[in-house]
């Protein structure tokens, strides 16, 4: 018996800015993109070609002995190998230079060229493939946060993960599974910062992780060409089924300065969510100056009042006005009875 239903990523056909405006992105939800021009990197982006223009540019690239990454327990090492020997070795099954095993599995995410600071750009890293790779004009210039290439061996897993731009994935060469958990499972895929520690999806163990099978899991196979639109804050987690090459662009949905400045991934909290995880904490240590059974009281009223404030569905903030006698006005809250 399957652990959880597989739910479809949708599939689009003919879609354009005008559509993928309109029609896609106000449903804030995965939608795969199949027939959007990319450019000629669908016929060029061979082994071959992606060397010879990628050249000897050093790419920090992670390096594992088995094909599942895990970022918590760091089961994998970066290295630092020139472009085209690093596209070389991915795309081969063993290798015959190697730094931990014959058989071991390699993964690019490139890097802005000033790592802490600057986003990923393909056009600044890697000018003479970016001509090759168009960029699907569906958001403004200057909503644009960065162009990455994601460059996998064959087989390879990256962990399930957030991030808080709005992004489209593109699979330019090889297959790619992609699973993909709404925002509001957030709360079954016990998660360490924006990654989550069920690392096997397919496989999970119950026992640590009984919550995780009520997460509905979305699913779609990527194939050369096709575009997911992954909405921020959709949990992802990616298995290349071939030797791969994608290229994922994040840009800015919410005002410039609702985002962390200092984050060059795309995957900082916005400024007033952090701001709010902050009060969160500050709201906690008061309460520890209570007793147990009065931190048990005021914790499930604080529980009840961001549910009534924030969720979209069941306990929305339009029933809460409309039943106005069980709405905790935030003095009633802070000065119970
Ligand atoms: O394609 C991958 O390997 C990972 C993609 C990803 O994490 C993303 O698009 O944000």
């Amino acid at each position: 018996m399957e652990l959880q239903e597989k739910i479809p990523v949708p599939i689009f056909t003919e879609v354009d800015r005008d559509v993928f405006l309109r029609e896609i992105c106000p449903q804030r939800r995965p939608a795969v993109l199949r027939g959007v021009p990319l450019g000629p990197c669908l016929e060029k982006w061979t082994v071959e070609y992606l060397g010879q223009k990628g050249r000897d540019k050093p790419v920090k690239i992670h390096v594992s002995t088995v094909p599942q990454m895990d970022f918590l327990r760091k089961n994998f090492v970066y290295k630092t190998l020139p472009f085209n020997e690093f596209v070389k070795r991915a795309s081969e099954k063993k290798h015959s230079d190697f730094f931990l095993c014959e058989d071991e599995s390699y993964y690019l995410r490139s890097l802005g060229e000033d790592v802490r600071k600057e986003p990923a750009d393909l056009s600044k890293q890697f000018p003479d493939l970016a001509e090759d790779f168009h960029i699907p004009h569906f958001f403004e210039p200057d909503q644009f946060f960065s162009s990455v290439f994601r460059i996998s061996s064959c087989g390879l897993q990256l962990w399930t993960h957030y991030d808080v731009m709005d992004n489209l994935l593109a699979q330019v060469t090889g297959m790619k599974r992609v699973v993909l958990y709404s925002p509001q499972d957030a709360l079954h895929l016990y998660l360490s910062g924006d990654k989550s520690e069920v690392l096997d999806i397919d496989a999970p163990d119950l026992k640590r992780f009984p919550e995780f099978v009520k997460a509905k899991r979305y699913e779609c196979v990527l194939e050369p060409g096709d575009l997911l639109f992954i909405p921020a804050l959709w949990f992802h987690n990616t298995t290349a089924l071939q030797f791969g090459v994608g290229v994922n662009v994040f840009w800015r949905h919410l005002p410039a300065d609702s985002y962390d400045k200092k984050d060059p991934y795309g995957n900082k909290d916005p400024v007033a969510a952090t701001r709010a995880l902050q009060a969160l904490e500050r709201a906690l240590r008061a309460l520890d100056e209570l007793p147990a059974d009065y931190q048990d009281f005021y914790g499930r009223r604080m529980i009840q009042r961001i549910q009534k404030q924030t969720y979209c569905d069941g306990l929305s903030a339009t029933s809460a006005q409309e039943d106005s006698d069980s709405t905790l006005t935030s003095r009633q809250f802070t000065k119970p009875g």
